[in-house]
């Protein structure tokens, strides 16, 4: 049986090892607080130890941590993983793979709009609910997808391989650099932003130097992020995104992995974007006592 490794056992993490499980690996998932192994269908065990793991070469290793805690998730395994294995990243934000240090090795971007939650009964056994099988795309520039998608395809409810991975990135990105920041510092709900004209009007500045920074580096970029950022804030108005809930926790939030890739990006063709540099600067870790936006 193939075995699959799954860093960051949070709920992308854990429904992605579910769906490995179903197309017939064996999946170990390593979260922060404990390491589990699919047992059946929805069902993850918790396992305090690799004990059944032979440190053999990684062959697939899906990153599903915060983006920021990449290269300190993958350290221990690092001497694991050689030209054979495969890296699939499924996080938010953009990354720089020469960053991990790692090894040449296939490095597919994978990126869900699926959406899943986990509880855990008092026996130690883990429940992961599919909430909302959604597309995601898988890719890494190439036309062929690795020799196990077909088999995975067949149990991963709209999963697809894209060849236009870099445009999907950069769409979802347009949608996250809008809605992330502005959420963790009004301390609010998705929907909460478009509540108020203050709100609003922050969302269009952030959304106006997406689409300048965009048009540069897409020759048909549409121009919507302030009309999708606004759909997805209706379609999702009730979740607390990542950001705000990182902020909240008193956690190190992603902002420099999208807000900051934008950033560096603008840099690269001369272009400044200063709503953008603004909301960088207030959620920077460790985090200064910010004011609140006003709005
Ligand atoms: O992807 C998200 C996130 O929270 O990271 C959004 C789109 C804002 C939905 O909550």
């Amino acid at each position: 049986m193939p075995r699959c490794y799954v860093l960051g056992a949070g709920n992308l993490g854990t429904l992605a090892a579910d769906y490995f499980a179903d197309a017939g690996w064996d999946c170990i998932a390593a979260g922060r607080a404990a390491l589990t192994r699919r047992l059946s269908n929805g069902v993850m065990q918790w396992q305090r130890t690799l004990a059944a793991d032979d440190g053999a070469p990684i062959q697939l290793l899906v990153l599903a941590t915060k983006v920021q805690d990449s290269a300190a998730a993958l350290a221990p395994l690092r001497a694991r993983l050689d030209h054979d294995s495969v890296l699939l990243r499924l996080q938010n934000g953009l990354l720089d793979p020469t960053t991990l240090g790692l090894p040449p090795l296939r490095h597919i971007e994978a990126i869900s709009f699926s959406g899943a939650w986990r509880d855990t009964g008092a026996d130690g056994v883990m429940h992961v609910h599919r909430v909302a099988e959604n597309d995601t795309y898988l890719g890494d520039g190439s036309a062929l997808p690795p020799p196990w998608f077909a088999g995975l395809q067949q149990f991963w409810p709209k999963l697809q391989w894209r060849t236009d991975i870099h445009w999907q990135q950069w769409r979802k990105l347009a949608v996250n650099a809008v809605l992330n920041p502005l959420t963790a510092l009004y301390d609010c709900r998705n929907g909460e932003l478009l509540a108020e004209p203050g709100r609003r009007a922050a969302m269009a500045a952030l959304a106006a130097e997406v689409d300048a920074l965009a048009r540069r580096l897409f020759e048909h970029w549409p121009n919507d992020t302030l009309a999708r950022s606004e759909q997805v804030a209706v379609a999702t108005a009730g979740n607390l995104s990542s950001m705000c809930a990182d902020r909240r926790a008193g956690r190190a939030t992603e902002i420099d992995f999208i807000n900051g890739a934008l950033l560096r990006a603008a840099a690269q063709h001369h272009l400044s974007l200063p709503h953008h540099t603004e909301v960088v600067a207030r959620l920077q870790w460790p985090l200064a006592s910010v004011d609140p936006l006003p709005g």
